[in-house]
């Protein structure tokens, strides 16, 4: 382990994870196991920037859980925890928000979207990146797999660090995003024109397709997938072929092939002969995910214990770099 570069990625229990999750992080990180010293987080603080049933939210964060397991995050390999049950993660927010000026955060994007289509914001969903940085900081993260979305948080982060570091000298490793060359940014199906999300899938039934969506429910979206009105099968980044590329880019995440072998077996056939073929990868990518996920869900206590343990070992960790946090600024430790 020591010798290995670490890698820090989390995923919010705010839904049901969907293909855009799977193919833009979950599946990188189950690839890259091997190659590196591991930490995943279920971020629920993170999660109730935005007002969350609680009823609902628990359910959700042992369904965020159970399922990176079942999509082969080995805890032998890899910790799983949940973020809340890490108290650093909060305490090292509150110290980087000390360095942050507010300026940066109000320029997110992620930000600006998510703001714009609540009544009220919370003063955590300004604060959101800042706790994302903390997230990342404490283990002294090297990489940060992620979707393009979160390109813009990680730059924040390094800035943050580097802040941090020019005040109160070197405390934190600088990270660096990695972002999927294919499928680093799945769109919706029912709309090509805004990124797949969770929150969007809660709400428009054939916007998404979820991890746990049975091979009819697959389809059901995929028949109404938005494509257009002509009929190449060819990847293309023309705004009109929007729909058509999502579609091909999502076969050839799953498929592994290459552009001209996937347009040369779609050459000449039709569009509801691709939709018919991508929900087919896509049903027998899901088909053993879902099989695990309902073995492991059968017993909740071994699934807590997992998560317990992992958080306990993340919690020593984190210890020490937020303990020199602490001292950096000035605190009695
Ligand atoms: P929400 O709608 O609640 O913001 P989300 O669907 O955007 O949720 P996150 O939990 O924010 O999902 O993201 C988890 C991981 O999945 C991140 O690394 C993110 O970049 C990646 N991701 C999310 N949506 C996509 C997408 N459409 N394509 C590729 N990667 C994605
Ligand atoms: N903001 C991320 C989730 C997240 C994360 C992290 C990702 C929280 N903390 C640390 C990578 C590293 C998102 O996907 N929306």
């Amino acid at each position: 382990m020591g010798s290995k570069k670490i890698v820090f990625s989390g995923i919010q229990p705010t839904g049901d994870f969907h293909i855009g999750n799977y193919i833009g992080a979950v599946k990188r990180w189950v690839a890259e196991q091997d190659l590196y010293d591991n930490i995943f987080c279920v971020v629920d603080l993170h999660a109730i920037t935005i007002y969350q049933d609680p009823k609902i939210l628990r359910g959700k964060i042992r369904q965020a859980a159970g399922v990176l397991l079942a999509c082969g995050i080995d805890p032998q390999k890899s910790l799983l925890f949940v973020q809340s049950h890490v108290p650093a993660h909060a305490e090292l927010t509150w110290i980087l928000n000390c360095v942050t000026p507010m300026g940066w955060l109000e320029r997110m994007t992620q930000y600006k979207d998510k703001s714009a289509k609540q009544e009220s914001v919370s003063t955590g969903l300004l604060d959101y990146p800042v706790l994302m940085a903390a997230d990342i900081l404490l283990y002294q993260t090297h990489y940060v797999p992620v979707g393009e979305d979160q390109k813009q948080h990680i730059e924040l982060t390094r800035d943050v660090a580097q802040r941090f570091n020019s005040l109160y000298g070197e405390t934190f490793t600088l990270p660096e995003g990695t972002i999927p060359k294919i499928g680093a940014r799945i769109m919706g199906l029912d709309d090509p024109s805004v990124k797949m999300s969770k929150s969007i899938a809660s709400d428009q039934k054939h916007h998404a397709v979820g991890l746990l969506d049975s091979p009819d429910q697959v389809w059901a979206v995929l028949k109404r997938a938005t494509t257009d009105s002509g009929k190449e099968i060819v990847f293309s980044d023309e705004t009109g072929k929007a729909g058509v590329n999502n579609l091909l880019t999502i076969y050839q995440a799953l498929t592994g092939q290459s552009q001209t072998e996937i347009e040369n077996h779609f050459q000449g056939k039709l569009y509801g002969a691709l939709k018919r073929e991508v929900a087919d990868v896509i049903i027998e990518t899901l088909k053993p995910i879902q099989e695990r996920y309902n073995a492991l869900m059968q017993d909740k206590g071994a699934l807590d214990a997992i998560l317990h343990r992992a958080a306990e070992q993340a919690a020593s960790r984190a210890a020490p770099t937020l303990q020199k946090a602490k001292e950096k600024v000035g605190f009695v430790v």
